[in-house]
Formats: structure tokens, sequence, C-alpha cells
């Protein structure tokens, strides 16, 4: 069977990254290493997206919405490639970790993000600049309210920044001590959860200025090598200094 056409949409680039999304960046690292052929297409406002976020994953006309059902589809056209080789235990522990990275621990990194008033100015600039200059404090404001609302929903949002930076410790020490100090999450391959974390952690250590998510990161050194380690197997970065090598 041949393979459809796929365009990956994904979000652009901002604070020093080439693509700012975590999700979007997974799927780039996903669809790279299993050598597809596929393009990729910027959509700076997700409120266009079918579901309001990206990434999203078009198909030969097929439309496939969030980065985890990307994985499954592009698993069942290449007959089971995208989980191939992992043990049904590797595959519960990938898909746990998966969660803390990007239900729990991608939360504080949009706390850190939206709701540190030092930081904010950063998000003005980085997600807002299309917006004419004179509206755009205000329709920013706007979004920061939905993001504050989200958070406190969530529950993360309720807590003390010192709190929410203990959450966030307890996250990546989980994940250093998952990843260990050499080769990849269950070996000397990467596999699809190597790139669920990797993606997350790029962003984090990357991102420029550093906010407070990236500060707490920095005592893991062993989750930063990895971090290398992952985008050097792959060739593809989070920095937009370092895109693609
Ligand atoms: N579960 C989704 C999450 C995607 C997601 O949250 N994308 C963010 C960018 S990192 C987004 O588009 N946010 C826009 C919004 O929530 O309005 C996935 O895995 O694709």
């Amino acid at each position: 069977m041949s393979q459809p056409k796929l365009t990956l949409v994904t979000l652009g680039g901002a604070f020093g990254l080439q693509n700012v999304s975590p999700f979007c960046l997974k799927a780039e690292m996903l669809m790279t290493h299993m050598g597809l052929d596929y393009t990729m297409e910027i959509q700076q406002d997700p409120r266009k997206a079918p579901k309001g976020k990206l990434p999203y994953l078009l198909a030969d006309g097929e439309v496939i919405a969030d980065s985890e059902l990307i994985l499954e589809y592009l698993d069942n056209i290449t007959q089971g490639a995208v989980y191939q080789g992992l043990s049904a235990k590797e595959h519960a522990m990938g898909l746990a970790l998966s969660r803390l990275v990007d239900d729990h621990l991608y939360w504080l990194m949009v706390a850190s993000r939206w709701l540190d008033e030092a930081w904010f100015p950063n998000v003005v600039e980085g997600f807002f600049h299309i917006v004419p200059k004179p509206f755009r404090g205000f329709v920013a404001r706007g979004a920061r309210k939905e993001v504050d609302q989200t958070l406190h929903l969530q529950g993360l949002g309720r807590h003390t920044r010192q709190e929410q930076e203990g959450f966030a410790r307890r996250d990546l020490k989980a994940l250093e001590d998952a990843v260990g100090s050499e080769g990849f999450l269950f070996g000397d391959e990467p596999c699809v959860f190597d790139y669920t974390i990797a993606s997350s952690m790029a962003g984090v250590f990357d991102q420029q200025p550093p906010t407070w998510v990236t500060h707490v990161a920095e005592e893991f050194t062993g989750l930063k090598d990895y971090t290398e380690r992952v985008q050097a197997s792959v060739g593809v970065y989070g920095r937009e200094s370092q895109a693609s090598a």
C-alpha cells in the first residue's frame, strides 16, 4: 500500500524554539524517526484547528486532530511500527510517563509562561505579535484569563508558586529516574515515548528566556543530557538555532 499524503499542521516558533508546542514537536520527531514522507504547515492560530488545538495531521484528506491520535493513526497505517518492540509493561510505563508529561508537567509549564507576571510579556510578543499593536495587550490578557480559569479548574492553578515548584520537581525527578543515565527509556534505541518526554523537556530547557520551570529543571542534569541524546538521535531539535540536523 502506498503511503497517504501526509501534512502535519503545527504551531510555529517562539521563545527561541522552532516549535513552541511539545505535542507538535513529538509528532515531528516520530514522523522523522519513522522515515515518513511528510510536509509541515504552520498555523499560528490554534482556534482554526479542527479541535481548536495543534497539532493535527492531514492524511489524504482525512483529519486526525491530537498528537496521541496521530500516533495511533500512524501505527495503523504502518502495521504497528510506532509501538514496535515494546513489551506490554514498557508500553504501560511509557503511557503512564506520557500522562505525567502531557497532563501534569505541561500545565506547570503553561502556568510558568502565562501566569508569571514577569514572564507574561514574552507570551504577548511570542504568541500575539500577529495582533495589531494597539489591541495586542487587550487580546493577550483576555486569553490569559482563559488560561487562568483552565489552570484553576485543572487544579494546579490553586497552588502557590512554591507548591507548584514542588510538583514540578517531583515530576522532573521521576522523569530523570525513569530515563536513566545512558541510552533511552527502554534500551539502546529511542521509542515513541522518548519523543513524548524529550519534546516537552526540549521546550523547558531551551525556551528563552528561561521560566521558573526551566530553573527547577536545571537541577536535573541527567534529564538534560537525555533530552540532548534523544534530539541528536533523530536530528530534530526544539531550539530554533538547531531546528534540524
Ligand atoms: N492533547 C492534545 C494537546 C494539544 C495542545 O494542547 N496543543 C496546544 C499547543 S501546546 C494548543 O493548541 N493550545 C491552544 C489552546 O488550547 O487554545 C495533543 O496531544 O495534541
